[in-house]
């Protein structure tokens, strides 16, 4: 008998499978799959033959509408960009950049902000993002004030949060999920760089007898905007890219002509966004300028935000749309399975 169901979570060589009726299936995968160059990746919809009461083997891999590699997750429908409003502290810019990076990433997907921690201190951002496309939450995963609305955005969707660390990710989805094991690290753990978030698995929420699937990933301490260009930095900022400006492709950084000559244009624009906007195109302008990512690491930190004085990676991610070569696939396959045992 053949099943189709969605893989909640990889551990070692097994595949959990969820079928239709929300029965978990351990599973194998055909060694076929993986000659064709087919990673499976949690997210996935997949179709299963049973071969016992619980288990079965992955005898094909359904169409995927999107994926990204680090951590390897398929088919996301939305991204909540999750902050705190203290420890650790709010910070504008670093928010921006992991806008900006998650937009140029799932250009098509919906993305959104929640701000966590408003039992420990209120924050406002409304104002700051008007026009920017990206809705806010203010919620509290301790008191679980503001969960109804959120929990209301995330039903019949495969939602990734993505944060800093400490900034309470699992926190909310184990007061979404209240039944899952999950793990909440200490915050002395998290000043010590620690992550606590490692595998990566979906984890089914209820909410009005609907389900949505959360995916908790450890926070990026690291990420830099090389794959980005200055044009393309600038689609990610939408109340920027929707002035009509005189030029094609300009910028809005001081060229003569430009329509933020004109003071009340500029002034629409909330500062803070403007302000992380330009100083993303002078890190993208100088890694430009020193042409290979090691040495543009020392000049773009720049002393700006938590990648102070670190070193910045760019997770690799990549589109289904993208094609590639099987050979490349299973090049990349080998590089993955090197990449995910850091998850588990
Ligand atoms: N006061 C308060 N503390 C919270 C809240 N949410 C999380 N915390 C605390 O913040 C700390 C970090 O929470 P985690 O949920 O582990 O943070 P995380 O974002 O998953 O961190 P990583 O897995 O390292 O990326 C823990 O000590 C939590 O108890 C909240 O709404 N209010
Ligand atoms: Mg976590
Ligand atoms: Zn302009």
């Amino acid at each position: 008998m053949k099943l189709k169901g969605k893989i909640t979570k990889i551990l070692a060589n097994f595949y959990y499978v969820q079928d239709m009726e929300n029965k978990t299936w351990q599973c194998f995968s055909r060694n076929r799959l993986l000659k064709e160059g087919k990673l499976l990746f949690v997210g996935d919809e997949v179709e299963i033959e049973i071969s016992s009461p619980s288990q079965g083997v992955i005898v094909d891999l359904l169409n995927r509408k999107n994926k990204i590699i680090k951590p390897p997750i398929a088919n996301i429908d939305q991204v909540l960009v999750v902050f705190s409003t203290c420890e650790p502290d709010f910070d504008f810019y670093n928010l921006d950049r992991y806008l900006s990076y998650v937009s140029y990433e799932l250009p098509d997907e919906k993305i959104a902000v929640c701000i966590n921690k408003i039992d420990l201190k209120k924050l406002d951002i409304t104002e700051n993002y008007k026009n920017s496309g990206f809705q806010i939450f203010y919620v509290s995963a301790l008191t679980k004030e503001g969960l109804n609305d959120l929990s209301l955005e995330l039903v019949n969707k495969t939602t990734v949060l993505t944060g800093p660390s400490g900034v309470g990710k699992s926190s909310l989805i184990k007061a979404l999920a209240p039944d899952e094991d999950i793990k909440i690290g200490s915050l002395s753990a998290i000043k010590q760089g620690k992550h606590i978030t490692r595998n990566v698995q979906l984890i089914s929420i209820k909410y009005n007898n609907e389900q949505g699937f959360l995916v908790d990933t450890p926070g990026f301490t690291q990420f830099s905007f090389a794959a980005l260009n200055p044009n393309k930095l600038l689609a990610t900022f939408k109340e920027l890219d929707r002035l009509s400006c005189s030029f094609n492709n300009c910028l809005h950084n001081g060229e003569t002509g430009c329509v933020l000559e004109d003071l009340n244009k500029l002034k629409s624009i909330p500062e803070s966004r403007f302000e992380s906007y330009i100083n993303m195109l002078e890190e993208l302008k100088s890694e430009i300028a020193y042409g290979t990512k090691e040495e543009s690491k020392i000049k773009s930190t720049g002393g700006r935000d938590e990648g102070k004085g670190k070193k910045r990676n760019i997770p690799k991610i990549d589109q289904e749309t993208r094609s590639k070569s099987r050979k490349k696939e299973k090049q990349e396959l080998l590089k993955l399975e090197t990449e995910t045992e850091n998850y588990e």
